[in-house]
């Protein structure tokens, strides 16, 4: 107890000695990074020459609108908030190719039986659980592809597999932790097709970043001669994907680009794999939405797209990039905004997220007052003016008072009574400003609780601005 006022005498002391970096520091401090990220994944080259960042002949300018064109940032050719954040991602130390690029295409290996060798190991991590994180990131191509894999221990390989730390000896030093995880090299003789993890990083076999698994699927498809993706989704996009390591499946994108360079499998039922939502696809099937202080959040897979209501661009995120233990393929969610909490549903499951925090959970629905024999939601939505909450179950519909922080009495009831007009089967649902908007295959409901009518018929993704 004593020592608080200590403390903050000399916080204070402190704060007036070294005043909080100026707006021309950090400016310039944005500009440095910007230029040494620009010179190293974009071949950027200013010899000698002071970097200006406003006129259009300006070689800097011209690089940074190929990165903010790549990563589907808008191209301002200036040093944004979002592209100085994008720019601070962990990810590849590959080049990404833009557009005008004249790097030469895909170079491919010419068999199909590929050799690897595992030179060291991490201290990271047991060593058998490299082994099979390597193995399994392997076996993600192979799946796809008449590809073989086969281990070796001594002698030449085709793919040499190395932990190292900063200046390595092939002129692409890495950069200790964060930044850059790991990059790899395009299919050739001797250094061709190896592949090196940054040693300072810490890789784990679990979802704590990085996750060594999906770092090394990615750098073997640069192995195999693939470049980065534009899509989001895509394992070969840049950055380090936040998504849930034990439930991977190769993205549809990633799959197209091995089979352009080495076919199709053999196996008689060829493997597909998720694409990335596109906030203007007529299609959009939302899993389930809610507000967030003020912003619609829509879960679609293992995305969200956030929005806020009144305008602005929509972001696209991995649900794990905003809460890392929530699973994919949600079922319901909704806002108390009572209590400020968000509730999000999987199964018979649920969590509660305190903004971005995910505060509890999982736990079972059962505590919430669901029967056994309810095993998964269809959507849920708080009727901010009634004080309730609607739970929906196939053809029915559950009742929740957020004051009593129990089920109301004589629920459930069919969807068809409370809610007529409306067919059984919802896939999500949330309230804004009195109203309730119900989301059914790729239609949208906007619903008048208080007059029990449906008022408009609206596309799913009426919200996003298309
Ligand atoms: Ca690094
Ligand atoms: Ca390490
Ligand atoms: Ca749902
Ligand atoms: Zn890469
Ligand atoms: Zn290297």
């Amino acid at each position: 107890m004593h020592c608080l006022p200590i403390l903050l005498l000399s916080w204070a002391a402190l704060s007036a000695a070294f005043p909080a970096a100026s707006q021309e520091d950090l400016d310039s401090k944005n500009a440095n990074m910007a230029q040494k990220y620009l010179e190293r994944f974009y071949d950027l080259k200013i010899a000698g020459r002071p970097v200006g960042r406003t006129k259009n002949s300006n070689p800097f300018v011209k690089k940074l609108e190929e990165m903010q064109q790549f990563f589907g940032l808008e191209v301002t050719g200036q040093l944004d908030k979002k592209t100085v954040e994008m720019m601070e991602k962990p990810r590849c130390g590959v080049h990404d190719i833009g557009e005008y690029s004249t790097v030469p295409k895909s170079s491919a290996w010419q068999k199909n039986d590929i050799t690897y060798k595992i030179v060291n190991f991490t201290p990271d991590m047991p060593q058998a659980d490299v082994e099979s994180s390597i193995k399994r990131a392997f076996k993600v191509w192979s799946d796809v592809t008449p590809l073989t894999f086969t281990r070796v221990y001594d002698g030449d390989c085709d793919i040499e597999i190395k932990f190292v730390d900063g200046d390595h000896g092939d002129n692409s030093p890495f950069d200790g932790p964060n930044g850059i995880l790991a990059h790899a090299f395009q299919p050739g003789p001797r250094i061709g097709g190896d592949t090196h993890f940054d040693e300072a990083e810490t890789f784990t076999k679990t979802s704590q970043q990085y996750n060594l698994f999906l770092v090394a699927a990615h750098e073997f498809g640069h192995a195999l001669g693939l470049h980065h993706s534009t899509d989001q989704g895509a394992l070969m996009y840049p950055n380090y994907p936040n998504t849930d390591p034990n439930n991977f499946h190769l993205p549809q994108d990633d799959i197209d680009a091995i089979q352009s360079l080495y076919g199709k499998t053999s196996n008689p039922i060829q493997p597909t794999g998720p694409t990335t939502p596109t906030k203007c696809d007529p299609n959009l099937v939302i899993d389930a939405v809610t507000t967030l202080r003020g912003e619609l959040f829509f879960f679609i897979n293992r995305f969200i797209l956030r929005k806020h209501p009144r305008g602005g661009e929509s972001d696209l995120f991995f649900i794990q990039s905003l809460w890392p233990t929530l699973p994919s393929d949600v079922d319901a969610a909704y806002e108390n905004p009572i209590s400020e909490d968000i509730l999000v549903f999987k199964g018979d499951k649920y969590w509660t997220l305190d903004g971005f925090e995910v505060s509890q959970g999982p736990k079972s629905i059962t505590k919430l007052g669901f029967p056994k024999n309810v095993k998964k939601i269809d959507a849920a939505v708080h009727a901010e003016h009634l004080g309730k909450t609607f739970f929906f179950v196939k053809n029915k519909y559950y009742s929740y008072d957020e004051d009593r922080q129990a089920m109301d009495e004589g629920f459930p009831k069919f969807i068809a009574k409370g809610f007529p007009g409306m067919r059984p089967g919802i896939n999500a649902a949330f309230y804004y400003r009195g109203l309730l908007y119900f989301f059914q295959d790729s239609v949208q409901y906007e619903y008048n609780i208080d007059s029990k009518r449906i008022q408009q018929v609206l596309r799913s993704n009426s919200w996003m601005g298309c």
